[in-house]
């Protein structure tokens, strides 16, 4: 033994070598492996910031579409109501209500994110198919305070605004231009209405009258665009609405000497009184 050392070591220099391109060959796979790890966060990142923001704009849009719902239900207000450009949270929303004509509406509300000028994402949801009923009407007469120029023995003014049609108003007295008769109502306070129905007696016809308005119960004037529908003993009136305290009939000649009314009614046409969420929801992006 002279101490040298095997010439083998060559040979493990051979296979040393496999292995240094074998460890940069892995080195190379982890590298691209991680590189493609970093791809992929940084996409979801993104993707994720986009989804974001598409769902704010959804958010706002619902906001509106609950702004509209409670319009319509508590606030008092009638279809056709919208508003637009309303700030809320991350962005604005524009919404309306449109009657689609067969006792349905639509709910329309777009959100918008940060606005509807530039916006950077955009949700536009719809409700459909809510219907309102309008046949239970309020008759604002039956909370009023009613009052005549006239009245004859037991047929008192609160007797047309009790809701029985057994029982009338009766004036006492000839109705003329010169002389006329007339039934008021005091509502209360200022209420909005555009309808008047009177019913009358057998037998008796109110032939000319006119429906009048008054904001404090001594100057009056006529109501603008009486359209007038008779079925039966029943005489209806629409009119453009007021938001007045006190209304009456203005009677200057009737059929009969004196003119009665059995119920005096006043309505709100536009007022809704229930409203049936509609089952389709639909939401589309874009
Ligand atoms: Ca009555």
């Amino acid at each position: 033994m002279n101490g040298h050392r095997k010439p083998s070591l060559d040979l493990r220099g051979e296979e040393k070598g496999a292995a240094l391109i074998a460890a940069f060959a892995v080195l190379v796979g982890l590298t691209i492996i991680a590189l493609a790890f970093v791809v992929m966060v940084s996409d979801d990142i993104k993707n994720a910031g986009a989804e974001l923001i598409d769902a704010k704009a959804y958010y706002v849009a619902e906001a509106g579409l609950a702004k509209a719902r409670w319009a319509l239900t508590t606030d008092g207000q009638s279809v056709g109501w919208g508003e637009s450009d309303i700030s809320f949270g991350a962005g604005t929303y524009t919404v309306t209500t449109a009657d689609n004509g067969d006792s349905t509406y639509t709910i329309v509300s777009e959100g918008y994110v940060p606005n509807d000028t530039n916006p950077v994402a955009k949700r536009r949801v719809e409700e459909r198919n809510i219907s309102t009923t309008t046949s239970g009407l309020t008759n604002l007469s039956l909370t009023a305070t009613a009052s005549a120029s006239s009245y004859k023995g037991v047929d008192t003014p609160d007797k047309a605004n009790d809701g029985q049609t057994s029982t009338k108003w009766r004036a006492n007295g000839v109705p003329s231009a010169g002389s006329p008769e007339w039934l008021a109502m005091d509502l209360g306070s200022a209420q909005t209405f555009d309808r008047v129905a009177f019913d009358e007696p057998p037998g008796n016809k109110i032939t000319t009258y006119q429906i009048q308005s008054s904001s404090n119960g001594t100057s009056w004037s006529a109501v603008s665009n009486p359209v007038e529908t008779i079925n039966g003993s029943v005489t209806t009136v629409d009119f453009d609405a007021v938001t007045v305290r006190y209304q009456r009939i203005y009677i200057t000649a009737s059929t009969r000497t004196d003119p009665s009314i059995s119920e005096y009614e006043t309505y709100n046409s536009n007022e809704i009184q229930s409203i049936i969420l509609g089952q389709g929801k639909f939401v589309t992006s874009w």
